[in-house]
């Protein structure tokens, strides 16, 4: 007999956007194959934990049978790309969704063996070939199969490309291998600065390994799009280092390169010069809670999911309530959707005026209101998977998370900061899931219950943070919070947020700011 061995699947969904009829399929898979809970991830899609490896195949079937699928949502690829799922600018955002599902099409792999193996496609011939492609093409070794863009080895690494739409910078633009930041003019979409090289992942004790913001290195007009970002992963797949795979990121790429040389090769390619960034400015990276006006006749409802995870628990049928208002707007083939955000919130979008005080009754029965009684710091609060499923984690996080808040909590209210917004982000290991390095405070696993505490990222994902303290317990965490919260309260300027402060303050130098002149 073989062990019930588990296994965690994700989706692609790019954008983060679920219709109705894509919920209730999400949630039933949770509940027939998976440990009951839907996990929103730090990229705006849902992973299924505990899937025994006899039900793998019926949950992608079932998966796909949704009009969803797990396609590149992990690999050596270009994995699912996010876009800001903030509502309040409707016509560039669903500007930005358009452009996220295109660039997520555009660069799948085109090979068929997902279909072979999980759907039960017949294989391919592999005495015919495929015909229709024009573009140069690398056969798949022992395959009749071609790949256009990855070729018969793929990428070095992963890779990952993200879409905002100032001022909101909910996907942490500058942590994406290329981040496309919508310009608006009069209403319509100009066109996208164009950012690459951020990346998160480091390990501990190398210092060879980094978190890295992205460069902006200029502007396309939409029409441009989708080659720029085929020719950046194209210099990426050629030059990337295949030996090392702790530096076979973008972001070491650009850095042994040289930024310079990167960009000149990628113009050669393209057969055009980039033309220079327009501008941006971003104000905040994380989300906005309660209804939102759309300006259009439509409302917009943030959630806050604490780490993304949703289950029903005692006291709180979040499930069930969701199962609910996804039930009703199917029977009603309303215009509602749910989006995803990449600070694992959930939006209920588009949601007609008459339809909002059903909503709002159904949230707050299913206790879905979280947001209205938490603290400024649980509300913004991200934390990656960890234990128990994860194997790379090294310390606690989500499971962390409720606890930690509590006591921190307990700290900011003693100083008379209760409503001090601050950006706490914790990983259970150095990879950096929950973008931690862009944390105005983050706890960085080391081992069981022991953390780096890092500081000094700004809230608006531009500036990282630095090591504060090293290896450190909760105690002393605790400790070095509880004395930099008494200076904040004391000494902080009007709106001054806390990373602003401890870098002005002179506790912590200032690590790397976005390198650009353009922004504002
Ligand atoms: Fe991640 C690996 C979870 C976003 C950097 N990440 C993993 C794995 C798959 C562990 C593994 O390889 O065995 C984790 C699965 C845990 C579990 O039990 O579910 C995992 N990563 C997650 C999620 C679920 C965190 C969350 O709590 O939401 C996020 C899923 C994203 C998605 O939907 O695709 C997630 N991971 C990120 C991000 C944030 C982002 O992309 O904006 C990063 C930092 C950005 C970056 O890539 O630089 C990130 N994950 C990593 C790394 C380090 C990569 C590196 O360059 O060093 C690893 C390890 C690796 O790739 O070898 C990793
Ligand atoms: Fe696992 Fe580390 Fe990613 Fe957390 S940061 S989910 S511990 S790989």
């Amino acid at each position: 007999l073989e062990p019930a061995y588990a296994f965690m699947i994700r989706a692609r969904l790019p954008g983060g956007v679920v219709t109705p009829a894509q919920w209730l399929a999400f949630d039933a898979i949770a509940r027939d194959y998976a440990n009951g809970s839907l996990r929103i991830t730090t990229r705006q899609t849902f992973q299924w934990h505990g899937v025994i490896k006899r039900d793998l195949k019926a949950t992608i079937a079932a998966i796909n049978a949704s009009l969803a699928d797990t396609i590149a949502a992990c690999g050596d690829v270009n994995r699912t790309v996010v876009a800001s799922a903030n509502p309040v600018e409707s016509a560039a955002h669903a500007q930005a969704y358009a452009w996220a599902k295109r660039l997520s099409e555009h660069l799948l792999p085109r090979t068929r063996a997902y279909h072979e193996i999980w759907l039960d496609e017949t294989p391919l011939d592999a005495t015919s070939g495929t015909g229709g492609e024009t573009r140069a093409m690398t056969r798949v070794a022992g395959t009749d199969e071609v790949e256009p863009l990855y070729g018969a080895t793929y990428l070095p690494r992963k890779f990952k490309i993200g879409i905002a739409v100032p001022p909101t910078n909910d996907i942490d633009v500058f942590a994406q291998d290329l981040g496309f930041i919508a310009i608006i003019e009069d209403g319509v979409l100009a066109g996208f600065d164009v950012a690459i090289g951020g990346g998160m992942g480091a390990t501990h004790g190398d210092p060879a390994t980094y978190p890295r913001l992205a460069d902006v290195i200029g502007f396309v007009t939409p029409e441009r799009v989708l080659a720029l970002a085929e020719h950046v992963i194209g210099v990426q797949r050629d030059w990337g280092n295949r030996a090392e795979r702790k530096h076979a990121r973008l972001k070491y790429t650009i850095d042994h390169r040289g930024l310079d040389a990167f960009v000149t090769e990628l113009e050669r390619r393209l057969g055009f010069a980039l033309a220079p960034a327009r501008g941006f400015h971003f104000d905040h990276n994380g989300d906005r809670y309660g209804w939102i006006d759309g300006g259009d006749g439509r409302w917009h409802l943030t959630l806050q999911v604490e780490a993304g995870r949703l289950v029903d628990r005692d006291g709180q049928a979040w499930l069930v309530g969701l199962r609910e208002i996804a039930a009703a707007h199917v029977r009603a083939e309303s215009a509602l959707e749910f989006r995803l955000t990449c600070n694992q919130n959930l939006v209920i979008a588009n949601v007609d005026a008459a339809q909002r005080a059903s909503i709002d009754a159904l949230v707050t029965r299913h206790g879905l209101d979280a947001w209205r009684r938490g603290s400024a710091i649980r509300r913004h609060a991200v934390a990656c998977v960890a234990l128990p499923t994860c194997g790379l984690a090294m310390a606690e996080a989500e499971r962390y998370l409720p606890d930690l808040l509590a006591k921190i909590e307990r700290r900011l209210d003693a100083h008379g900061l209760a409503d001090a917004p601050i950006l706490l982000r914790v990983s259970g290991c150095p990879n950096g899931c929950s973008r931690p390095y862009l944390g105005e405070i983050a706890l960085i696993g080391r081992a069981p219950g022991r953390y780096d505490l890092r500081l000094g990222a700004d809230f608006a994902g531009r500036r990282l943070n630095r090591v504060f303290r090293e290896n450190i317990a909760e105690g002393e965490i605790l400790d070095a919070l509880d004395i930099l919260f008494a200076r904040y309260a004391a000494d902080r300027a009007h709106g001054e947020g806390f990373g602003d402060f401890v870098v002005r303050s002179g506790i912590l130098a200032p690590a790397t700011r976005i390198r650009s002149e353009v922004i504002a």
